[in-house]
């Protein structure tokens, strides 16, 4: 078998850049590991930016989104025993995010593959990729029980955290900038309405929680916990007692949470890694199999979406030009946002989570960050406009992207235009 583009991974990445290169007219297939329904149930993000749901509208993936997804113009802050929310439309120039799982975006984006896009094949795993500093590689997977090869003129890895395309790029060519956490979340999805209409980021003497959703009646709440938590020692009682105890507020220490049956429960890891550079010969990285964030900031389902825009509008110039330009402009156009996203991530998880060495001298570092977002509009700028996520066109030049190196000065020559 033969294609322009092999995607290696259908999770969101791989899934919308097929779609994207289907509408631009460029063949692909995708080899998804897992089967169908695991991938469809893979619990996960919720949060999607403004440009992210702009791509899967135009995209054709639009219609469960607008009709189900929860349009959200804030957040809200709880430290100190004290509330803060964050107003986004009056701080970002009216942008806002979406609650819409990623489940949802992966079903949608599964079904449109299915009706009318290139090969989508699920129980595909990929063992090794071949000759990418060549112009045919080739992409080596076991289907049904056969070793199969699938040759490409370009290779994408949207492979995930725990891919195999990274290391198809030679170890002397690429770098790895990583960063652990002390600390995990233990994520729950329960029958029970929301704690409050919008997320609810807490920090607190006992550790982080967030409060968040997946539905006027499903609530996905996450708890940190120590690392190598075993869940089973979180029953259902201490789950929902620790998230009335972090989410209390000074005034109403009476105040609970509506409880219901707990129908998830899992603990993860939290982790910050960026891989450099994005692309090496005809080999492409996108999404975790490039880069990952704590999910504090909601960035890492984004992220992927914008580098596979990014790609896709690459492929198509050169399929409308012969131009490999933006190709090979893609990893310095995505590596500026993608530390933009690192930063904000880091700076969201290590101001709101307790570090079990952490000093009293660091709380109140902490809490005077806190109390700085809620009362500088500057500081509550800086927050909402990472949090809704920067347009893409902001980080990518349309004609020609910078390198990394030129990017400052494009950005001059563009704020004196
Ligand atoms: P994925 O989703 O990991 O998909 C990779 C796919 O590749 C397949 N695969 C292979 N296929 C064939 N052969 C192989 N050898 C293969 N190896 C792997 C895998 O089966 C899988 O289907 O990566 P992708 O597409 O880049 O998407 C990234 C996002 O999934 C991820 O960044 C987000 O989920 C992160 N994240 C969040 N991001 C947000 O933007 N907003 C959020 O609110 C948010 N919350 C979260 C999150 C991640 C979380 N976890 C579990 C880490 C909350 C959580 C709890
Ligand atoms: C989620 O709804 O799963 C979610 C929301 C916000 C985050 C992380 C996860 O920062």
């Amino acid at each position: 078998m033969h294609t322009t583009v092999g995607i290696i991974g259908g999770g969101p990445s791989g899934l919308l850049l097929a779609r994207l290169l289907h509408d631009a007219g460029i063949d692909s297939v995708v080899l998804e590991s897992r089967d169908r329904a695991y991938v469809e149930q893979r619990q996960r993000a919720g949060i999607l930016e403004q440009a992210t749901v702009d791509a899967l509208r135009a995209a054709g993936a639009g219609a469960r989104l607008d009709a189900e997804g929860m349009a959200h113009d804030g957040i809200e802050l709880r430290f100190d025993g004290r509330a803060h929310r964050v107003d986004f439309p009056s701080l970002t120039d009216g942008r806002r995010v979406w609650v819409y799982a990623q489940t949802e975006v992966v079903k949608d984006l599964i079904a449109l593959q299915l009706a009318d896009g290139g090969p989508l094949l699920f129980g595909a795993q990929v063992r090794s990729v071949e000759g990418v500093d060549t112009d045919r590689p080739a992409i080596h997977y076991t289907h049904e029980g056969r070793e199969q090869i699938l040759t490409c003129d370009y290779v994408v890895g949207c492979d995930g955290f725990h891919g195999v395309a990274r290391t198809a790029v030679p170890e002397r060519e690429r770098t790895t900038y990583e960063r652990t956490y002390p600390y995990s979340w233990l994520g729950i999805l329960a029958e029970a309405p929301p704690v409050y209409e919008e997320l609810v980021y807490a920090h607190s003497e006992r550790g982080f929680a967030l409060a968040s959703m997946r539905s006027p009646a499903v609530s996905r709440l996450y708890l940190q916990v120590p690392n190598g938590t075993d869940p089973a020692d979180w029953p259902e009682d201490r789950i929902w007692d620790e998230l009335d105890a972090r989410l209390a507020l000074g005034d109403t220490p009476e105040w609970r949470l509506r409880r219901g049956p707990i129908t998830q429960k899992s603990v993860l890891p939290m982790r910050s890694s960026v891989t450099e550079p994005m692309r090496y010969g005809r080999l492409f990285l996108a999404g975790d199999a490039a880069h990952i964030v704590p999910p504090t900031g909601a960035k890492g389902l984004n992220l992927a979406a914008a580098d596979v825009i990014v790609l896709a509008r690459a492929f198509a110039r050169r399929a409308a030009t012969g131009s490999t330009e933006l190709l090979d402009g893609y990893s310095a156009a995505c590596l500026r946002r993608v530390w933009r996203a690192e930063h904000f991530s880091y700076a969201m998880t290590t101001t709101l989570h307790r570090d079990p060495a952490q000093s009293g001298f660091d709380t109140r570092l902490q809490l005077a960050q806190l109390d700085r977002i809620a009362s500088s509009p500057h500081a509550a700028a800086e927050l909402a406009q990472n949090y809704v996520g920067l347009p893409i066109e902001e980080v990518t030049e349309a004609d020609g992207v910078p390198e990394a190196a030129e990017a400052d000065e494009v950005a001059v020559r563009r704020a004196e235009a």
